[in-house]
């Protein structure tokens, strides 16, 4: 069993959970956060007792952002030569379906990582922004594109160009988060969920997730041809011949992920 320095790493049955753990700095996402995460989710992705993944933070924050202190020393070529952040895209290319669950802030990078999850479950004290206008800077782990289409230009560029923080309420009115819940209830029902979605065939979870995700990532025709691909070769699997068969034969399937 891994440990890492600033994320906490379990497995309940079928479900995987990664908690963000610099308290300190409302787990601001530097370099080693970005790793350890990455890591965390890659090793859970490849494991097949693991059917679906729980990003969590604290009551206060999910996370305030990219870690403001690491960045102001750096400069453009900086960021160019190190390609500063580009290890987060691995996140958004998992198979294993994924649950973000906030509490408290999820303001810059923070909001990004929580849109990166395949579900939101929001609690009641959850906060969304992108300060980064307040920088000097902007989005750059896709949260520009992300929250466009999530909630539509008008919002998105309200918060952007602003900076506003919006309340859990809102962002839920709008689209952008899956399930609002009680602050105190929100892990629990996000683990709920995902014990929900990692009982089901991982092959058909993991290629729903990927046609709703390019959907979301290309225009209308093309997604619609990548779902088609993807729902015959549905067919070539076990779990399809047995999901159908336990639906004409009135029984429970039994999946084996196959
Ligand atoms: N980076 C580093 N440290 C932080 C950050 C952060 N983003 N946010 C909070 N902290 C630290 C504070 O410096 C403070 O530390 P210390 O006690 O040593 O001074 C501690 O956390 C507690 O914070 P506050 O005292 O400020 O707590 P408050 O309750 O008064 O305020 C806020 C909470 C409103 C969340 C406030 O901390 C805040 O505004 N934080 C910054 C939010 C922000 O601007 N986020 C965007 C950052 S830029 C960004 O995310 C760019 C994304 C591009 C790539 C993303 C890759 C992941």
């Amino acid at each position: 069993e891994t440990t890492y320095a600033t994320i906490l790493v379990e497995q309940r049955d079928r479900v995987g959970v990664i908690t963000l753990n610099r308290p300190k700095a409302l787990n601001a996402l530097n370099t080693e956060v970005m790793h350890d995460v990455v890591a965390a989710a890659q090793a859970f992705d490849v494991d097949p007792s693991v059917g679906a993944i729980v990003i969590t933070g604290s009551d206060r924050a999910f996370a305030a952002g990219a870690d403001i202190k690491e960045m102001s020393e750096k400069g453009y070529s900086d960021m160019l030569s190190e390609q500063f952040f580009v290890g987060w895209d691995a996140l958004a290319a998992l198979r294993t379906p994924t649950i973000a669950a906030v509490n408290g802030y999820a303001l810059g990078g923070g909001c990004e990582l929580a849109m990166m999850c395949d579900l939101m479950i929001a609690g009641d004290s959850a906060v969304f922004g992108q300060p980064e206008i307040n920088l000097g800077v902007i989005p750059g782990i896709g949260g520009s594109q992300r929250l466009t289409r999530a909630i539509g230009k008008a919002k998105a560029m309200d918060m952007m160009l602003t900076g506003r923080q919006m309340k859990a309420d809102e962002a839920d009115r709008l689209g952008l988060v899956s399930r609002l819940v009680p602050a105190d209830r929100t892990l629990e029902v996000a683990l709920d969920v995902a014990a929900e979605i990692a009982s089901k065939s991982f092959v058909a979870s993991s290629l729903a997730k990927e046609a709703v995700n390019r959907s979301f990532e290309s225009g209308l025709l093309e997604g619609i041809r990548v779902e088609r691909g993807l729902f015959y070769s549905t067919f070539a699997t076990d779990d399809q011949t047995e999901g159908m068969a336990a639906f004409v034969e009135k029984r429970k399937p039994n999946f084996t992920h196959r």
